[in-house]
């Protein structure tokens, strides 16, 4: 059974909670093998509609369990990208390939890779009490998980060297007013927060939703025009979905439209 995660898949929409708030859900092999099997489903399921990301108790995700990684009594040394290769590396990039959107609605403190995390997710809430910590200069290490490549994008390369070096905690207002996320909400509303990403998932245009991921992701290693010939692309297969049909007959019957992810 699984135990470091909880993974539901209901209406299209998977929700991942990571469970192990006695450690603030820090990373450890066990939770990336229950990751790696929660991918499998997503990706082989059909009608996905969307991903949640969210933590179980006070805080998000601490990154690497540090517990796990204590090094040898004698003092030898080990090679510490085999770590990144084998679980971070296919982790992020899974979810960054998923057809769907991933949204993190992130519950407390994501210290790490837990950062990288969040940030790998394409829209993340967080709730007015979490903290971004970049935790990683404070072992000894550069950020990682794919944090050199989001900080700098999201915020541009001042904040991100900032926030890499001193590893500050950066309240989740702050990260809202930097463009690091998209929205803090109250504490006390995390739980009707993930209810209603979940019911917005559930009844989004999916195929819109994985054109505008694909063709954003896309734009940082595009030129304009390769932009404008992959919109082209993408707009012509949205043209002939049913979502567009319906999109087109609810606005001018002034209703809301009921689509149907296809
Ligand atoms: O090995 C490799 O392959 C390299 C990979 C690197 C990837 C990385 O993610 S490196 C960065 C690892 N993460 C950190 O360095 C963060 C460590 N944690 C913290 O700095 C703090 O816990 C926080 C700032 C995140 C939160 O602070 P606070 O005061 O709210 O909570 P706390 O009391 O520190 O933590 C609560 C418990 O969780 C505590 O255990 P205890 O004392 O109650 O028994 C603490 O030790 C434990 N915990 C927190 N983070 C980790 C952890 N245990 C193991 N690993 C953790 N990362």
């Amino acid at each position: 059974d699984d135990t470091q995660i909880i993974f539901t898949l209901e209406q299209g929409v998977g929700v991942i909670t990571l469970n192990r708030p006695e450690r603030l859900n820090s990373f450890t092999a066990v939770m990336h093998a229950e990751l790696a099997r929660a991918l499998d489903t997503l990706e082989a399921h059909a009608g996905l509609r969307g991903v949640i990301l969210t933590g179980a108790g006070r805080g998000f995700c601490a990154g690497q369990d540090l517990a796990e990684r204590k090094p040898a009594e004698d003092g030898s040394r080990r090679d510490l990208s085999e770590n990144l290769e084998k679980h971070y590396k296919p982790l992020i990039l899974r979810l960054r390939a998923l057809p769907a959107p991933v949204v993190c609605v992130m519950n407390g403190v994501a210290a790490g890779a837990g950062a990288s995390l969040a940030l790998a997710c394409d829209v993340v809430f967080a709730v007015e009490s979490a903290r971004f910590i970049q935790a990683f200069s404070k072992i000894g290490l550069l950020p990682d998980a794919g944090g050199t490549w989001f900080l700098p994008r999201l915020v541009g390369s001042a904040r991100a060297m900032g926030a890499a070096l001193f590893g500050e905690a950066l309240s989740a207002r702050q990260a809202e007013a930097w463009g690091l996320i998209w929205r803090v909400v109250p504490d006390a509303d995390l739980a009707a927060t993930l209810a209603e990403v979940r019911a917005t998932l559930a009844a989004g245009p999916t195929r819109a939703y994985a054109a505008t991921k694909a063709a954003l992701h896309a734009s940082s290693g595009n030129t304009l025009a390769q932009q404008f010939d992959l919109e082209c692309g993408l707009q012509r297969q949205l043209g002939y979905t049913d979502d567009y049909l319906e999109g087109m007959r609810a606005f001018a019957q002034k209703r809301a439209p009921a689509f149907k992810g296809r």
